[in-house]
């Protein structure tokens, strides 16, 4: 590595330029309630969903949203007339079939361009018999799809005894979530009546007439642009054990296990004020309430919050993500201006009512209450636990509890109204008890079933669904949260603080690839990863120039591009590879920056090749262009987090500005 020297004064005083503007831009976004919040597009079945919803509801979309809607659809679609499964993909069956019947349901002319090049795709590429599962579930409500023609979904599986290897409270919560009214629906068989423009779309979604097809021998027919996680024996053996209960299934059991499905729905809503864990299941709970004698009442609490989800952005109205990116953005927006005061910069001052505002939202938003009867509905406690949206929603998150601590005994001593002590407490011990046995964390809860059930994915569209698996990215978190919380809380919890970081620091270690990166789950992809793997690594005591340190550091210089950014292709998810981007991102040349700057890294020059690269790229109104998407999930599908390519460079900047500093200084 080589040795540069510290950056020069006019360098200096253009990143203190670069950050001033930045700073002054985050301010300017902070919403009312003291938060950060940003467009959460990017998967493209979830406004379809949305609004097939409100078709079998019979509930009307406002004119205004409708066309805002259509703009979305006709603005994210591809030029050979599909959809993506998210807006940066190649056509999928899956969503563009779901995308074509949702512009029909909002009013869209059948005879309009954009729809005979839809209807041309889908023809061409096998037509909707080779949409993935979740797309077939959707027309089958729509009474487009026969329900024969689906795999089961038991109801049944819900009675197993909770020991068994296979009961769904093993699932990734978004998985079990997703699963339990799809299983209702499956158990009710629940479509509504068909009408005109449904015999049209029949004609349109399929190459024959439709009581022609035999539909039961399509339960396995996939579009090889929905297939990333074909069906394995073991699913495949399953879905036969499967269709045989279904033909033989005892009615009176069937009828218990709807009941019990019900209870376990109706609780998931009022759990989270019907917000819903996510979007999927915002929308798959209300489908059944639609089709239950009694859930009127359901139905019409939750419309608000539902519509909570929607964004209107640049390109059109969509459903986001999730209810929304508050906690999540609030914690990095604090700690990339917090970074700004740690390296000195001058006028800081500005942003201490700002600052306030956002440590107010944070201790607003912390859970502080468990659920009752958490246990009887598989709910890991709650109470100090982060959201990663707001507190109605309820869920905890590994890492969002994780950085909400962070971010309370950072501002601990500065905000007038800090969170209390106990509260604190309560989430150190909360992070504790979602350690893993193989020292890693997972997302939402301790992992609870073996890796093999994800042979049993039944989505074949997403990747690794089915069990919530200790990840580097929370993993790092945590262990950051509590290194911190150790010094804060010395006298507390024995040595349990110091053994769960070395339990991680180990995880992290053993979860380091050869060539010196990290995967990521949750962002784009080896640099997201070793973002956090590096940042854990330290936070837990591991000194800079541990081998572990410097071989991500040589891996990230490997991958510097000669404008001195980084760019990473999100294929890297799907091909669990490193794939170039052809150009350089902001958001991916931070994480690698701030990593390098975090580590130490000796080749100073690279690190000055990267700041500039950032302050060139710099708007003139203080943030950063929209680029490609740098979040993902499940391996396939990318989500954009809107607000990362305004703060994620602040951050990066402001460490590199503060390790350069002290440089200059010694
Ligand atoms: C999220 C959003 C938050 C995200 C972080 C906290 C950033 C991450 O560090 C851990 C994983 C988590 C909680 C996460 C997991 C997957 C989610 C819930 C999402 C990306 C938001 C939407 C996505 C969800 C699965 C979408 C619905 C699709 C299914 C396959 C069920």
């Amino acid at each position: 590595m080589k040795n540069g020297s510290p950056p020069d004064e006019k360098q200096t005083s253009a990143v203190e330029r670069a950050l001033r503007l930045g700073l002054d831009n985050l301010a300017g976004m902070q919403t009312e309630n003291g938060s950060w919040r940003g467009d959460y597009g990017g998967p493209q079945f979830l406004l379809p969903m949305y609004v097939i919803l409100h078709r079998i509801a019979g509930r009307d979309i406002p004119v205004g949203r409708r066309n805002r809607m259509l703009d979305y659809l006709a603005n994210t679609q591809n030029p050979d007339g599909s959809l993506g499964l998210h807006v940066q993909g190649d056509g999928s069956m899956f969503t563009t079939v779901l995308g074509y019947t949702a512009s029909r349901l909002l009013g869209r002319p059948r005879q309009e361009d954009s729809m005979a090049r839809m209807r041309g795709w889908i023809q061409a590429n096998g037509t909707a018999l080779g949409a993935a599962p979740w797309g077939k579930f959707c027309l089958a409500l729509l009474n487009l799809y026969p329900w024969d023609g689906l795999n089961p979904v038991l109801p049944e599986l819900w009675l197993t005894p909770a020991s068994s290897p296979v009961h769904p409270s093993r699932l990734w919560c978004h998985a079990r979530q997703v699963y339990l009214p799809m299983a209702y629906l499956y158990g009710l068989k629940a479509s509504i009546p068909a009408d005109d423009l449904c015999l049209e779309l029949r004609r349109d979604l399929y190459d024959r007439p439709y009581n022609e097809i035999p539909f039961h021998r399509h339960r396995d027919t996939v579009a090889p642009t929905d297939n990333y996680k074909p069906a394995t024996p073991l699913l495949k053996a399953a879905n036969t054990a499967m269709l045989a209960f279904e033909k033989a299934h005892p009615r009176a059991l069937r009828k218990k296990a709807l009941r019990e499905l019900l209870r376990h729905i109706d609780y998931e809503d009022k759990a989270t004020s019907f917000a819903n864990l996510g979007p999927v299941n915002a929308v798959l709970n209300r489908v059944c309430h639609c089709f239950r004698e009694d859930g009127k009442e359901a139905l019409e609490q939750g419309w608000d919050m539902l519509d909570r989800y929607l964004w209107d952005g640049h390109d059109g109205m969509k459903m986001n993500g999730y209810l929304s990116t508050e906690l999540w953005d609030t914690v990095f927006a604090v700690q990339a201006i917090l970074a700004c005061d740690k390296a000195g910069l001058q006028g800081l001052g500005n942003h201490w009512d700002t600052m306030e505002k956002a440590h107010d939202f944070v201790r607003a938003n912390q859970i502080t209450e468990d659920l009752p009867d958490a246990e009887a509905f598989y709910r890991h406690p709650s109470r100090g636990g982060w959201p990663f949206c707001s507190l109605e929603h309820g869920w905890p998150i590994t890492d969002c509890t994780a950085e909400g601590l962070k971010v309370s005994m950072a501002l601990e001593k500065s905000v007038d109204n800090p969170v209390p002590k106990e509260r604190m407490i309560d989430a150190v011990r909360l992070i504790l008890s979602f350690q893993n046995d193989d020292g890693g964390w997972s997302s939402y809860e301790k992992r609870r079933g073996g890796l093999w059930l994800e042979q049993l994915n039944p989505s074949l569209v997403f990747g690794d669904i089915m069990v919530d698996i200790s990840y580097p990215e929370c993993t790092s978190a945590c262990i950051q949260g509590l290194a911190e919380a150790r010094m804060r809380f010395p006298d507390l919890f024995d040595d349990r603080i110091q053994t769960a970081v070395e339990r991680g620091v180990r995880f992290l270690r053993t979860s380091q690839r050869t060539d010196g990166s990290w995967e990521g789950s949750w962002g784009v992809c080896f640099t997201y990863g070793t973002w956090f793997g590096v940042s854990g690594l330290l936070a837990g005591g591991v000194p800079s120039d541990d081998p572990a340190i410097l071989n991500a550091v040589s891996f990230l210089l490997s991958r510097q591009k000669q404008d001195g950014g980084w760019g990473e292709h999100h294929l890297s998810c799907s091909q669990r590879r490193y794939v170039e981007h052809p150009q350089s991102q902001a958001v991916m040349t931070s994480w690698a920056l701030m990593t390098l700057a975090r580590a130490d890294c000796g080749d100073t020059v690279a690190m000055d090749r990267a700041a500039k690269f950032l302050i060139e790229a710099q708007s003139a109104d203080g943030g950063w262009p929209r680029e490609a998407i740098a979040g993902v999930f499940n391996r396939t599908c990318l989500i954009n987090y809107d607000n990362y390519r305004h703060y994620f460079p602040v951050w990066a900047l402001a460490e590199w500005l503060a390790r350069t500093g002290v440089q200059k200084r010694t």
